[in-house]
């Protein structure tokens, strides 16, 4: 090798270790591409505890100010908190699980200004046939709603007010606050329209690429780091069939309930499946979903430890504690809950970071 390639690789290399990864967006704004890094570091140090809907209600409450069931059993606050945006394209106050849109704003910049990480998710409706994200009635919807199908106008009109919702979560001196995205989840299942059944590959991934293009180009929208997130897997080929591309992806998730004996092994594989895949590409990885059976099995949460404790995971999100009949239970621990013991030792291990781990490092700076 010639003594000028070898100085240009270096310089490359200097470049990277200084400048550090870089979100896909290239127009990510100052506090987003910190946010990126600072999850680069922090995996190494230690899994974020997450929980759908953490401040909005819990196991017989509703909005309660300053109230968590997590708080609750441990005195402190998750590290990640899910937000869910579903409805939000009907133009209506309140999401699918009645949580008013206002009051997830700012529950967002209360977990913004507290150093806390937001993420959002999307159980949008069918813009084919009217009816719910589990409508599957239909294998014509995500061909519908790309560019030159008949509901391509529906899909641009939810995006529209999906960009007004993201446009809208700002501090008070104007600086946008980052968001983990996290839309069209599970397509490797095939129980939401963007299903593996419900579409093919290449429209799977052209939907993925028209929204991430529309929100940047025509919405001027870069506050947003992108999460693929699959549901359980068993291989890379299975993981990756139809991802969006390196291009487009920073986060690389899967969803994995507890639904039987085999979970312990199923999350160890796809943990590591994961966490090897994410290095390879320079990407972050995350369990983006989970929660299991807490009411019977009260050594769940020292389970999950022991299995999580080898990988570089960025965080581990428990679903929510619904405060009404919603099919599941309460997936986070909270007062009095049969699990809560084993959860203090999840919480008080090294491994596990919460608010009060993650505060003092400043994510945004
Ligand atoms: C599901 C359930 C539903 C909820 C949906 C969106 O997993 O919790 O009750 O409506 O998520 O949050």
């Amino acid at each position: 090798m010639k003594p000028i390639t070898i100085l240009f690789m270096m310089v490359l290399f200097f470049q990277g270790v200084v400048q550090g990864q870089q979100p896909t967006d290239k127009k990510a704004t100052t506090e987003t591409v910190q946010l990126y890094q600072n999850l680069f570091r922090l995996q190494k140090t230690g899994t974020m505890f997450g929980h759908q809907d953490d401040l909005a209600y819990g196991h017989g409450w509703v909005y309660e100010e300053g109230r968590s069931d997590v708080k609750d059993v441990c005195g402190d606050y998750p590290a990640v908190y899910g937000w869910e945006l579903g409805h939000l394209e009907l133009g209506v106050p309140y999401s699918l699980d009645s949580v008013h849109f206002d009051k997830i704003r700012d529950w967002i910049k209360t977990v913004y200004a507290r150093g806390g990480v937001n993420t959002i998710s999307w159980h949008l409706r069918n813009p084919l046939t009217g009816g719910t994200s589990w409508d599957v009635s239909s294998k014509e919807v995500v061909k519908s709603i790309l560019p030159g199908g008949p509901k391509h106008e529906v899909f641009k009109e939810y995006l529209d007010k999906l960009a007004d919702f993201l446009l809208s979560l700002k501090t008070d001196d104007d600086t946008f606050i980052p968001v983990l995205f996290r839309p069209f989840h599970e397509h490797t299942g095939s129980w939401f329209w963007w299903g593996k059944n419900l579409c093919t590959v290449e429209e799977y991934k052209a939907l993925w690429h028209f929204t991430v293009n529309y929100l940047q180009n025509d919405k001027n929208i870069h506050h947003l780091l992108y999460v693929y997130s699959t549901d359980r897997f068993k291989t890379d080929e299975e993981y990756l069939e139809r991802y969006p591309g390196d291009q487009i992806i920073d986060v690389l998730g899967f969803d994995l309930y507890d639904r039987g004996p085999d979970y312990p092994e199923a999350l160890k594989n796809c943990a590591a499946t994961i966490t090897k895949m994410a290095k390879q590409k320079g990407k972050i990885a995350t369990v983006s979903e989970s929660g299991g059976p807490i009411a019977t099995n009260t050594k769940w949460w020292t389970m999950v430890l022991d299995v999580i404790r080898p990988y570089d995971l960025s965080y581990f999100l428990v679903w929510r504690n619904p405060w009404q009949p919603a099919g599941h239970g309460a997936f986070a621990p909270y007062m009095g809950s049969p699990d809560s013991p084993d959860f203090l030792i999840f919480y008080n291990d090294r491994e596990t970071l919460f608010q009060q781990d993650i505060a003092p490092k400043n994510l945004y700076k």
